[in-house]
């Protein structure tokens, strides 16, 4: 999978694209991570990217120009092996979709992603009409920038990739990840006692319908705990 950043903070990416997962997933080839600044793309002396809106109002939107022009760059870069992939362009905005293991799953069946970060107040509106991109939110709290609502997108998204987990580790375990959308309930390993707290009988008995039947059990509570049930109500919860 080819995933293009667009950005005006592309050194925010560093760190978290070296760091073990990405950068094993990416030296063995499972996925090319780019990065482009909007700053390229400003014209003149002062390559200015912001500006007022109209109308008034506090603070300052990315100017419609820099970021259309370093999109479309980031677009008319197919390299042969991607020549056939239609590319999905995201937004990273809160009024956008809100991201779900469902979509993320969705976002992995693409072959190229490219991620428009916002700053300021967000874009200005011919940024949408132009590109016409799919708005992701990952929640209703306030970021200064799309940045860091991307890096959670590029992991979710990343390490559904076969190969990215380790050959051990299976992501259709995790929390989510089954066709109810589950949380997982408590794990335990050792000592079988910390503390005076013992790990449960159940898991130490080796039948392995009861363990199943268990953590189902635990699963269920813990999602309906949540508030994210998708079987009964809330009336139930202590
Ligand atoms: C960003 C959080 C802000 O506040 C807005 C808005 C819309 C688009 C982009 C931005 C700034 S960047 S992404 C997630 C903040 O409506």
């Amino acid at each position: 999978m080819r995933i293009d950043v667009v950005t005006l903070f592309p050194e925010m990416f560093q760190g978290f694209l070296e760091g073990s997962l990405l950068g094993a997933a990416q030296a063995a080839g499972l996925v090319d991570i780019r990065l482009t600044n909007i700053r390229d793309f400003a014209q003149g002396p002062h390559r200015q990217v912001d500006d007022k809106p109209y109308g008034g109002g506090p603070g300052m939107l990315l100017m419609p120009g820099p970021v259309v022009e370093c999109v479309e760059s980031v677009l008319a870069d197919a390299p042969p092996s991607l020549a056939a992939s239609k590319p999905h362009v995201l937004m990273l905005t809160p009024a956008g979709r809100p991201l779900t293991q469902e979509l993320v799953e969705e976002l992995a069946r693409h072959d190229r992603l490219v991620l428009l970060c916002g700053r300021y107040e967000g874009f200005d509106q011919r940024v949408t009409d132009t590109l016409k991109p799919e708005a992701i939110s990952i929640g209703d709290y306030v970021l200064s920038g799309g940045e860091v609502a991307a890096m959670v997108v590029i992991e979710a998204v990343t390490r559904l990739i076969p190969g990215v987990l380790g050959d051990a580790a299976s992501a259709d375990d995790d929390s989510f990840s089954g066709v109810d959308r589950l949380v997982e309930g408590p794990q335990y390993t050792r000592p079988r006692e910390f503390r005076g707290l013992r790990v449960p009988e159940v898991l130490l008995s080796g039948d392995h319908r009861r363990i199943a039947d268990w953590r189902r059990e635990q699963a269920l509570s813990a999602t309906q705990r949540r508030d994210r049930s998708p079987v009964g109500s809330d009336s139930d919860l202590p």
